[in-house]
């Protein structure tokens, strides 16, 4: 298991991050997932044989968020 932790630039509200945990739908292998907006982050726990970072990180891009980068 692996225990990915993202800030996100531009989530506006409470269902910017509902809308954001909604990734978990959309890929296989999400153990666990969370967003916050108080925070702007996203920790996401994932089966590494199943999915990746990079998938994680195009899946949060295709709704539309921008991950800041490090
Ligand atoms: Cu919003």
């Amino acid at each position: 298991m692996t225990k990915l932790t993202l800030s996100i630039l531009d989530m506006h509200c409470s269902a910017c991050a509902m809308r954001l945990e909604g990734i978990e739908d959309d890929l296989p292998g999400i153990l666990a997932i969370r967003a916050s907006y108080q925070r702007q982050t996203l920790v996401v726990e994932y089966d590494e044989a199943l999915v990746t970072e990079a998938e994680i990180r195009q899946a949060v891009a295709t709704k539309g968020y921008t991950i800041q980068p490090v």
